[in-house]
C-alpha cells in the first residue's frame, strides 16, 4: 500500500470547524533523525546538579514552580461520581506527601510498591510518591485474578501493595502468610477506625487515609527532598508474560524518562496545552510510560476515565473534553469500528490534532477508518515492555504507510536479521546477518537509548538470550522497506508455515478485515498432512452480521482473491477472541485451544473465548 499524505486535516470527509493550529513538532524527520543525538537531548533534564536524577521530578516537580504550577496535570473522570483535577503543583505537593508516608513505613530505595489499582488519584500518586521515595514502582492489571497477583507480588518481593478492601480481600488475604516480603497492605477504600491508631480495615492492613494522613502531618515542604536517585538505579519493575513458564519482571532505571520524554513529544507530538488522553489499562507497560510519565514531562494536561470501554461514552470524552491527541489499541479502535462510524459521526472532534495506537498491528483498514471518523489517519507505534519507549513510529508530519509501523525514532538503530530454523535471528559463530530491504527476519535495535530495560529480575540467563552480537532481539519478524519503514509480519512464534511459505498472521488478518462483515480476525497455523500448516481464521462480525455457512465460503474466496495461497482454507465465527489484558490478540491460545493441547501461561488473558458456533462451509 502505497503512502497516504497527510498534512494537516486535507482531505478529511467532513468539515471541521476549527483548523488545528499546531504544526507537527517532528516537522521534518530526516533532518530531525541526523541531528539527533541521546547526550544532546540530556540537555533536557534538570536532576539535582550533583548527577542525581529522579524520574518524578523531571515528570511533575520541574513544572510546579513555573508556568505550569496551576495548569492541571491530572482530570480524573469517575463511573459516577464528579470529575476531579489536580495542577502540577498540587500533584507535585499530595506525591511529596505519599513519599513522606512511605518513609514513615520504612520504605527506602530499592522497595518495591505495587499498586493493584483502577485509574484513580491513588494510582498517581503511588507511582510518583514512590519514586520519590527512591523505592521502585510495579503496576498490577487491576482485573488480574489471585494468581498472577500472588505470583508478581512474590517474583518481585514487594514491600507495598496499595489496593482496595474487596481486591485485598480475595486475591492476597488468604495466602498473605506466602508473602513474607508484604510488609504493609493499604487500602484505598477502608476507613480509619473510631479513635483509630491506624487501624481500620481487615487485620494488617491500613487505610490509605491513614498512612497519607501521617505523612501529611510530617511533611515540611521545605524541608522535604526527592530521593537522590542515580540515573541507572531502578525505578520501575514491569512484568510481561512470557508464552510459557513465569512472568519476566522487565527492570526500568530513572534516566529513562528521557525516553518517555523525546519519545511522547516526537511520536505522540504533545506539549504544554495539550488536552491528552490514552486508554492503557494501568497495569501495562504503555500505563506508565504514555499514562503517566512522558505526557506529565510534556506539561500537557492528562484525561483518564475509570469506566470501561463504551463506545458513545470514548465520543463524548474525546468531544466534551477537548482532547488534541488520542493514543489508544487497535482492539479499541476495532471496537469502535465494531459499532459503526455514524456513531462517531454524532459526535465532532475539532481540536482532535493527533491518534496513535500501539500494542498489536494496526490492520491498513483501521488507519483509513481513522480517516472517516476523525479525519485523521491512525498513526502506529511500536515498542515493548523491554524497550520501555516508542521505538519506530509513524511520526506526525510524516507520510503514514498504512499497515507499516513507522519508522525509527530518532536515535534507535533498527535492523532486521537472517532467520535459523526456529524463526529467531540466526546467530553463528557469534555473528548474525544483517538483512537488506524487504527481507524477513527478526527486528533487532541496537542498545543505547535511556529507557532500555536493564535486567530481567533474579533471571540473567534469559537477559543475556535477549542479545546477541550487540543486538537487543525483539522476537518480533518484520521487514524494513527501502524508505525505512518497518512492517511487521507476527511474533516469531506466531508466523505459520503453509507449503513452503512463512505466512505472517498480520497480513491474512488484514486482508480479511477489509471484509465489510469483519470486526476482528485472529489467524493461526494448523497441522495438516499435505502443506505442513493450513491457514485457519477466527473471527468476530460487525453488529447485524450472521455467522452462516454461506458467509464463511464468501469470506474464504474473498481472502482467496486478496492473498492467493496464503489465503484461509477454514473459518470459524466466534463470539469474542481471546486477547490479553494489554489488547493483543492471544493466537498461542486460538491455537492450543484449537488442537487441544495446555494452554500455557493465562495469567493475561482478558476473556475467555466464548463458545460460539463454528461454521464450516
Ligand atoms: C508496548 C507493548 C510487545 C509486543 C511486540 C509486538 C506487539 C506492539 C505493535 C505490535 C505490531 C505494533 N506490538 N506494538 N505489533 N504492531 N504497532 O505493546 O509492549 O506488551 O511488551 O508487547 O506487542 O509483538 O513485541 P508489550
Amino acid at each position: 500500500m502505497g503512502d497516504l499524505a497527510v498534512h494537516g486535516r486535507a482531505g478529511q470527509r467532513r468539515p471541521i470547524e476549527h483548523a488545528p493550529s499546531l504544526p507537527p513538532l517532528v516537522g521534518d524527520y530526516e533532518a530531525r533523525r541526523r541531528s539527533f543525538s541521546w547526550e544532546a537531548a540530556g540537555a533536557w533534564l534538570q536532576g539535582d546538579g550533583e548527577g542525581h536524577l529522579n524520574m518524578a521530578h523531571e515528570a511533575v516537580d520541574r513544572h510546579a514552580e513555573g508556568e505550569l504550577a496551576d495548569t492541571v496535570a491530572i482530570r480524573f473522570l469517575a463511573r459516577t461520581a464528579p470529575t476531579t483535577e489536580l495542577t502540577y503543583a498540587q500533584l507535585r505537593d499530595q506525591s511529596d506527601i505519599v513519599a513522606t508516608a512511605l518513609r514513615r513505613l520504612d520504605i527506602g530505595p530499592g522497595d518495591g510498591v505495587c499498586t493493584l489499582l483502577p485509574r484513580s488519584p491513588e494510582l498517581y500518586l503511588t507511582v510518583l510518591g514512590t519514586l520519590k521515595a527512591g523505592a521502585v514502582y510495579c503496576p498490577l492489571f487491576p482485573a488480574f485474578g489471585p494468581e498472577p497477583v500472588l505470583e508478581r507480588l512474590r517474583l518481585g518481593h514487594i514491600r507495598v501493595l496499595v489496593t482496595d478492601t474487596p481486591s485485598y480481600l480475595r486475591k492476597v488475604e488468604p495466602h498473605r502468610d506466602s508473602l513474607p516480603d508484604l510488609r504493609h497492605v493499604l487500602l484505598t477504600d477502608a476507613e480509619a477506625a473510631e479513635g483509630g491508631d491506624g487501624a481500620g480495615g481487615p487485620p494488617g492492613t491500613m487505610p490509605w487515609s491513614v498512612a497519607l494522613g501521617a505523612g501529611a502531618a510530617a511533611y515540611d515542604p521545605d524541608t522535604f527532598t526527592v530521593a537522590p536517585t542515580r540515573p541507572d538505579d531502578p525505578a520501575l519493575l514491569h512484568f510481561t508474560s512470557g508464552t510459557t513458564g513465569k512472568p519476566k519482571g522487565a527492570v526500568h532505571v530513572h534516566e529513562a524518562i528521557l525516553a518517555h520524554h523525546v519519545t511522547a513529544e516526537f511520536a505522540l507530538d504533545l506539549r504544554p496545552g495539550d488536552i491528552y488522553w490514552c486508554t492503557a489499562d494501568p497495569g501495562w507497560v504503555t500505563g506508565t510510560s504514555y499514562g503517566i510519565l512522558g505526557p506529565l514531562s510534556c506539561g500537557v494536561t492528562i484525561v483518564t476515565d475509570a469506566a470501561d470501554f463504551d463506545a458513545r461514552r470514548w465520543y463524548r470524552i474525546l468531544q466534551d473534553e477537548g482532547v488534541t491527541v488520542f493514543y489508544t489499541a487497535p482492539t479499541a479502535l476495532r471496537m469502535l469500528m465494531r459499532t459503526g462510524v455514524g456513531l462517531a459521526h454524532e459526535h465532532a472532534f475539532p481540536a482532535l490534532r493527533h491518534v496513535v495506537s500501539v500494542g498489536e498491528p494496526l490492520n491498513p483498514e483501521a488507519v483509513l477508518w481513522g480517516v472517516e471518523a476523525f479525519g485523521l489517519p491512525v498513526h502506529d507505534t511500536w515498542w515493548q515492555t523491554e524497550t520501555g519507549a516508542i521505538m519506530v513510529s509513524n511520526f506526525p508530519g510524516m507520510p503514514v504507510r498504512p499497515g507499516s509501523m513507522g519508522r525509527p525514532v530518532p536515535g534507535v538503530v533498527a535492523a532486521v536479521l537472517g532467520q535459523g530454523a526456529d524463526g529467531r535471528a540466526e546467530v553463528t559463530d557469534g555473528h548474525v546477518r544483517v538483512l537488506g530491504p524487504d527481507e524477513v527476519g527478526e527486528l533487532a535495535l541496537r542498545p543505547g537509548w535511556p529507557s532500555m530495560f536493564r535486567s530481567y529480575l533474579d533471571d540473567p540467563d534469559r537477559y543475556a538470550r535477549a542479545f546477541a552480537d550487540g543486538w537487543y532481539l525483539s522476537g518480533d519478524l518484520a521487514r524494513i522497506d527501502a524508505d525505512g519503514y518497518v512492517w511487521f509480519i507476527g511474533r516469531a512464534d506466531d508466523v505459520i508455515k503453509s507449503a513452503g511459505h512463512l505466512i505472517g498472521p498480520f497480513e491474512v488478518e488484514s486482508a480479511l478485515m477489509e471484509h465489510p462483515a469483519v470486526a476482528e480476525v485472529g489467524v493461526i497455523g494448523k497441522p495438516d498432512p499435505l502443506a505442513g500448516e493450513i491457514v485457519k481464521a477466527f473471527v468476530t462480525l460487525k453488529v447485524g452480521h450472521e455467522p452462516t455457512p454461506a458467509l464463511a465460503r464468501e469470506l474464504i474466496a474473498f481472502g482467496r482473491h486478496r492473498l492467493g495461497s496464503v489465503a484461509p482454507r477454514e473459518i470459524a465465527f466466534d463470539q469474542a477472541l481471546p486477547h490479553t489484558r494489554s489488547g493483543k490478540v492471544m493466537r498461542r491460545l486460538l491455537r492450543a485451544r484449537e488442537l487441544g493441547l495446555p494452554e500455557g501461561d493465562l495469567s493475561t488473558v482478558e476473556r475467555p473465548a466464548a463458545d460460539g458456533p463454528e461454521v464450516r462451509p
